[in-house]
């Protein structure tokens, strides 16, 4: 581990605020996320940025369409995406937004500095322009399409300043030999090259068809264009002109998607040569998901969303799942049948089932301590040589980024340990005192094995790690745990188990889709909100009266308003919990005429079991809906009690015939 915690600077694209982020943008922030995790864990200071995009026709198109302020619209969306950031857990140590004051000053100084050093001058442009792509398109003609996204071009002319970027042309081939590691990977950086070689024309840097951008000092009506805009964030969110002071900057690593590429690896090194500044050190451009063989984009409504699939199986899932399914830096096809079908495999029968096998055992047989290792046999060994060599192979997988390389050598650690534990059978061993020192050396190579392949893991599965961290009775936080002094042999017997819980519960495939397209189908169509304030229990499922005294009158509703809800005595006959919903449970509940499903917000509160048979109040004429994805077809009455709102099932003081009508 270094001595003086060295510094390492990650970055994200800066994404558009057009749209919400999708699973494309999940992946690269998953990545960074990893990447961050990874170096902390072997000593590093690590900061990871990410951000918003919020200038540029686009968004200044979007705010019109949704008829507000753009400076209102950007807020909206800027806090919509670092809201899910933060719920995915993922969220970054800075998110730079470029309307922020601090970014514009640092946009605005860089062109100062390129003026100063002689790289920009005045002049007219006439061009075919991306809207979409925020670009002009080189040897296009008017009529053409765009070569990148494929649609029409726009033909646009302007006074600009241009940015001598011609002058850049051997400096950056002089620069792309002298670091063979800045474009990643190789293939990227052939075609990067070759791009170079053809020759660099000159680019226009500001804009005056554009309204909603940064202004160029004196020179209104000229606003910088968005790659300029953009790119410099990577910048201003570790100090701007004062970077030295922090001291991040060159960032160590920009991961991009391969789309952008150029824009990182011509433009972005150009700009900083212009102003004289450090470059980063290098360039990641990762392939595209896919959706049936088409980029996934919010206009051709192909999007895949991470919400719902965290909701259904957890972050850790869909991480596991986008690190492992695709080779980092090749393009792949996004399936939810492959992420359910690796669920199951990997993580419920793989991880889960060690996990709860091992551990329900120490339980068992050893009061719940670590048991200290007898004698060790020869296929024991053999399994510690394995896992010690994994250990290795991992760090260095990580390190060259091949995290689907790194997953599947733990993945086959843990396949060897399945093995181990089959053929030794430390179930079948017997109370003999050589028994049962056979069966604590097992149990210990077991639980060792888990210790050390979670320690690895947490970069890309943080919750599970931590919990199986618990579950082992290991100190500390796995997040600070320093994964160069990781060696077989560690874990110390005596240990306390952690309560055992299941870590992935298997899941219906069909069902578990079914769900997850559901949920995307809500969030993608958002139904307006219903007339009656719901509170969170009433949403989901269940209608909870006041518990405080209305601070307001309400206003008052005439009998033919009342008649109108339809409630009626059901007997609920089964009752269980929903995966990936802590709060719900689904419930069958007889009405009298008929028997329904309905979902209830009370699982933190009542055991399912404990209602199996009981008379509660049901709204029986409320339009069916999907509640994580669960079809709900009523809602259960329920008080809503003391400041977190505990629901409280209301009921009868005598018995009442099951379809009886409230009035
Ligand atoms: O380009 N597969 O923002 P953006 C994999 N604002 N990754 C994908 C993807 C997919 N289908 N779709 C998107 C912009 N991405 C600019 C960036 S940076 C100074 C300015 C990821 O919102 C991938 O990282 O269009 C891609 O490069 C990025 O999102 C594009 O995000």
């Amino acid at each position: 581990m270094p001595e003086k915690k060295e510094k390492y600077y990650l970055t994200t694209p800066i994404y558009y605020t057009n749209g919400l982020p999708h699973i494309g943008h999940t992946y690269t922030t998953v990545v960074c996320d990893t990447i961050r995790r990874f170096k902390r864990m072997r000593g590093y200071d690590v900061v990871m940025t990410t951000g918003t995009d919020e200038h540029g026709v686009n968004v200044e198109r979007a705010a019109k369409k949704a008829g507000i302020p753009e400076s209102e619209f950007v807020a909206k969306m800027a806090s919509e995406w670092r809201a899910l950031w933060d719920e995915l857990g993922v969220a970054a140590d800075e998110f730079v937004r470029t309307t922020d004051i601090q970014h514009v000053r640092t946009v605005q100084w860089l062109f100062r500095l390129f003026k100063e050093n002689g790289y920009v001058y005045k002049g007219h442009y006439t061009g075919q322009y991306c809207i979409y792509d925020n670009a002009f398109v080189n040897d296009a003609k008017p009529g053409d399409n765009c070569p990148d996204c494929g649609r029409p071009t726009e033909t646009v002319t302007e006074e600009n300043y241009f940015f001598r970027l011609s002058a850049f042309q051997k400096p950056l081939l002089d620069f792309y030999k002298k670091n063979p590691d800045f474009i990643q990977p190789e293939t990227r950086k052939n075609e990067v090259v070759s791009f170079v070689e053809g020759g660099l024309k000159d680019l226009s840097i500001t804009r005056t068809t554009l309204r909603w951008g940064i202004p160029v000092p004196g020179e209104e009506p000229h606003v910088f264009y968005v790659w300029f805009d953009a790119l410099t964030a990577y910048l201003s969110a570790v100090g701007g002109p004062d970077y030295e002071k922090r001291g991040y900057w060159p960032a160590d690593l920009h991961v991009v998607g391969k789309d952008i590429i150029r824009f990182h690896t011509v433009y972005w090194p150009a700009f900083l040569m212009a102003a004289m500044l450090p470059l980063p050190k290098q360039v990641w451009a990762h392939g595209w998901f896919l959706m049936d063989a088409a980029k996934m984009s919010k206009s051709k409504g192909n999007v895949v969303l991470p919400r719902p699939i965290a909701n259904m199986l957890g972050m850790d899932a869909l991480r596991y799942f986008l690190l492992r399914e695709v080779v980092f830096g090749q393009d792949g096809n996004f399936s939810y049948d492959a992420l359910v079908t690796r669920y199951n495999s990997d993580l419920a029968n793989g991880l889960g089932n060690l996990a709860s096998r091992t551990v329900a055992l120490i339980e068992k047989n050893f009061a719940g301590k670590i048991p200290k290792s007898g004698p060790r046999q020869p296929q024991d060994d053999a399994l510690a040589k394995e896992v010690q060599a994994a250990i290795g192979e991992v760090l260095e997988r990580y390190d060259k980024m091949e995290f689907a390389r790194a997953l599947e050598t733990m993945w086959s650690v843990i396949g060897a340990a399945d093995k181990y534990l089959t053929a030794e059978q430390p179930w079948a061993l017997g109370s003999s005192e050589a028994d049962q020192a056979r069966e604590a050396t097992i149990l210990w190579t077991a639980a060792e094995l888990l210790r050390v392949v979670v320690a690895l893991a947490n970069p890309v599965l943080p919750a599970t790690a931590a919990k199986v961290w618990i579950l082992l009775g290991q100190a500390g936080s796995l997040d600070s745990f320093g994964l160069d002094g990781l060696r077989w042999g560690q874990l110390a017997p005596g240990a306390q188990l952690g309560k055992a819980q299941t870590l992935f519960p298997r899941v219906d495939k069909a069902e578990a889709i079914e769900r997850i397209e559901s949920m995307a189908n809500e969030e993608l169509n958002p139904k307006p909100a219903a007339p009656v304030a719901a509170s969170d229990p009433a949403a989901a499922g269940t209608v909870a009266a006041a518990s405080a005294p209305a601070t307001t009158t309400p206003e008052k509703i005439g009998i033919e308003d009342f008649s109108k809800v339809e409630m009626r005595v059901g007997q609920v006959k089964t009752a269980e919990r929903i995966v990936g919903a802590d709060k719900l449970l689904k419930l069958t509940v007889d009405i009298g005429s008929e028997v329904r499903q309905i979902c209830a917000g009370i699982a933190q509160f009542y055991e399912p079991e404990s209602l199996i048979g009981r008379k509660v109040v049901v709204v029986v004429n409320l339009a069916p809906r999907k509640l994580r994805g669960v079809e709900s077809n009523g809602m259960i009455v329920a008080a809503s009690v003391g400041p977190d709102g505990r629901p409280v099932l209301a009921g009868f003081l005598e018995d009442v015939e099951v379809g009886a009508r409230l009035k």
